[in-house]
């Protein structure tokens, strides 16, 4: 269930599938406060990923560019607090990984309707880039993408699945990655839906 992906990245095998149902219903409550939106990218686009988060910072995109943000643009208040269970899969995830003194301030939260996806890109708007970032995906399975250190690395694709964590750290931490389009499907918990967590040292 432990597999080395690249150098410094490791996929955990449904490493959160136990605690899925705690988390959907967690996501729930913060989608209450900050709801899901398709953002604007600075090129003028909306993404088809509609994104949340909790923590003390939340990942935006708009016509300014992409930073991370105290505040939710949308309703001018901060992000919601990063529920303990997700901040504690977080910190466990990295440790599982190899990655001690992991303390996340921001959870980027992705949902995905079919035909949803990510286009190749690095995450490189955080501060820390020392710092790994961990995954976690529940629903939908989806075909993820990733690289190398360019964009014109050759890719190698894996599947994600329901529970799936990956951690990103050391050299793999700025590979280019993305998710290919996703395929209708009816998930027991999510129907229709992927959603997938991000966490990251982002101030
Ligand atoms: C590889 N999310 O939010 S998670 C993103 O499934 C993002 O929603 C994807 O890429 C998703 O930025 C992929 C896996 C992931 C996350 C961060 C990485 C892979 C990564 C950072 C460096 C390299
Ligand atoms: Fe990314």
């Amino acid at each position: 269930w432990r597999e080395a992906l690249a150098e410094g990245a490791v996929i955990l095998r449904r490493f959160a599938t136990r605690e899925a149902c705690v988390l959907l219903a967690l996501i729930a409550e913060v989608a209450k406060q900050a709801p899901f939106r398709r953002m604007a990218t600075p090129g003028g686009h909306t993404m088809s990923v509609a994104m949340t988060g909790c923590g003390e910072r939340g990942w935006v995109s708009d016509a300014r560019g992409y930073r991370y943000s105290r505040l939710d643009p949308q309703s001018a208040l901060p992000w919601p607090p990063m529920p303990k269970p997700l901040l504690q899969l977080a910190k466990r995830s990295a440790g599982e990984a190899g990655y001690t003194g992991f303390h996340p301030d921001a959870c980027l939260i992705n949902r995905y309707e079919p035909g949803a996806k990510m286009s190749l890109h690095q995450d490189r708007d955080e501060s820390d880039l020392r710092a790994p970032i961990v995954s976690v995906s529940l629903g939908l399975p989806a075909r993820f993408l990733f690289g190398g250190a360019t964009r014109t690395a050759p890719t190698q694709r894996c599947l994600l699945e329901h529970g799936d964590v990956v951690v990103w750290g050391g050299a793999s931490r700025l590979f280019y990655h993305g998710v290919q389009p996703l395929r209708l499907g009816n998930h027991p918990l999510t129907g229709a839906y992927r959603y997938n967590l991000t966490f990251r040292e982002a101030g």
